[in-house]
């Protein structure tokens, strides 16, 4: 194995001038909770040993009784709506305070590095408001779907939550991913822990109705109108343009529902659009209204925010589906390997043009590469959860994933990236993540180029 970390060049060390010291701190304590937790449970063989030899000197756990077999138990509906475990509590959104804050326009990051499976807590999804976030009475929420121009519908509709809600519905599990995801690498300003570097990111079931169907209900002209605006009706007067074949493929959902129970407040209550596969700004949260048009719009959300600065200084403008991207989970940056031996390495990959292909996993910065387990079944534009078994030997590693989609298209290094994209961006990157693992077992922040 050719030892990467001492290669000059190909390896830089996060900063880590992001937060504050004891905010790194706190985060870490929790963090390596949790690995103590899930590594005592999660890796069978490895901790057999050290658990026997444990009991045999007298464990208390196993040789008395704790409370909990000798007392009552909590009756029912103490609590009508459930809460996570006590123990739980440093598995929470985070926010960031590097990152801009104008009043309430802010983002909270899902913590990523905590999370089983694909599917989002509703409680943990990310949050990103431009303008706040509001609880809307439904009552008094309205969705209206007009025309540019009259001649593009023959009849401009006002749905309420009601009419709405007796539609026929669907349901689907989705990724939503902030364009801006990942966006501080860039500069090579390297973040702490995956709850940072790609913690906008979630993945829920959403249930609503097909906005293909309320267009088809208000008669649009599908020849004139090959555009649509979707607008918020919170005061960050967001809007994005959305082309009409998304539309048209029918994935494009008017949402209610996540979850199982409605969206939650922070997330569009009542009504959200669902963009499959599109960066998060096209999801408008708190819907009111849907305009056809012949054009794109040209929005200041879409025009001045949201658009890519190439090397040779143009800005592009519309790259709204999320390339495949992936990263491993855990372990990573701010997480500590207690021992040597066995850990199960877990992560996620998705893709904005379908399903995954397969995901690889590297231990050697890039130069080997194994195929890591894929948990099925692969869903269309949904996180896929990937396992992979791997023998830490107590030497210093670098811990990289690569997905590849149904398109062939393959998750790019650092330096690919940036021969094409260069250095001044903020949105869409999808780069190869690295997390060092030094001899102590403590894992960082790198970038390999
Ligand atoms: N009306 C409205 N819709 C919005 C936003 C907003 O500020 N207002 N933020 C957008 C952005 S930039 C993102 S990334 C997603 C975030 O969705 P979430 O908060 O449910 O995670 O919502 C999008 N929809
Ligand atoms: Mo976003």
């Amino acid at each position: 194995m050719v030892d990467i970390v001492k290669q000059p060049g190909r390896l830089r060390r996060a900063p880590e001038n992001f937060l504050s010291e004891a905010e790194i701190k706190a985060v870490g304590e929790g963090r390596r909770d949790f690995l103590r937790k899930s590594f005592l449970t999660a890796a069978g063989a490895a901790m057999a040993v050290p658990m026997l030899a444990r009991a045999s000197e007298g464990d208390a756990n196993i040789l008395q009784n704790p409370e909990w077999t000798t007392t009552l138990g909590q009756p029912v509906a103490v609590r009508p709506y459930g809460l996570p475990s006590k123990h739980e509590s440093q598995l929470v959104r985070r926010e960031s305070p590097g990152l801009t804050r104008v009043g309430a326009a802010s983002v909270s990051f899902a913590p990523l590095q905590g999370m089983f499976g694909i599917i989002t807590p509703s409680g943990l999804h990310f949050e990103r408001h431009h303008q706040g976030w509001y609880d809307i009475d439904p009552a008094r929420h309205r969705l209206m779907i007009n025309g540019s121009e009259p001649a593009f519908v023959k009849q401009a509709k006002v749905y309420n939550m009601d009419e709405l809600m007796r539609l026929p519905s669907v349901s689907r599990i989705h990724f939503i991913e902030c364009g801006a995801n990942t966006g501080l690498e860039w500069g090579n300003v390297a973040v702490p822990t995956v709850q940072y570097t790609h913690g906008m990111l979630s993945c829920s079931e959403f249930t609503g109705v097909p906005l293909k169907l309320l267009l088809d209900d208000c008669g649009v002209d599908y020849r004139k109108a090959r555009f649509v605006l979707a607008e918020g009706a919170d005061g960050s007067s967001m809007t994005r343009t959305i082309p009409m074949e998304m539309v048209e493929s029918g994935e494009v959902l008017v949402a209610y529902g996540q979850n199982g129970e409605m969206l939650r407040p922070e997330n569009g209550y009542p009504l959200r659009l669902v963009v499959p596969g599109v960066q998060g700004v096209s999801w408008v949260k708190w819907l009111r209204r849907i305009e056809v048009g012949d054009k794109p719009y040209a929005t200041k959300d879409e025009a001045v925010h949201y658009i890519d600065l190439l090397p040779n200084g143009q800005h592009r403008q519309y790259t709204s589906v999320q390339e495949c991207k992936s990263v491993i989970t855990t372990p990573s940056g701010g997480q500590a390997l207690l021992d040597k031996g066995f850990y199960n390495v877990s992560g996620l990959a998705w893709s904005g043009r379908g399903r995954l292909k397969q995901v690889d996993v590297s231990f050697d910065g890039g130069i080997n590469w194994q195929a890591a387990r894929i948990e099925g079944p692969v869903q269309n534009k949904a996180l896929t959860r990937f396992n992979i078994g791997w023998v830490w030997d107590g030497k210093p590693a670098i811990l990289q994933s690569r997905a590849i989609d149904e398109t062939a298209y393959v998750q790019p290094t650092y330096g690919q990236l940036r021969l094409v994209r260069g250095t001044k961006s903020i949105y869409h990157n999808n780069a190869i993540q690295s997390w060092k693992v030094d001899e102590s077992g403590e894992v960082s922040n790198v970038q390999v180029l």
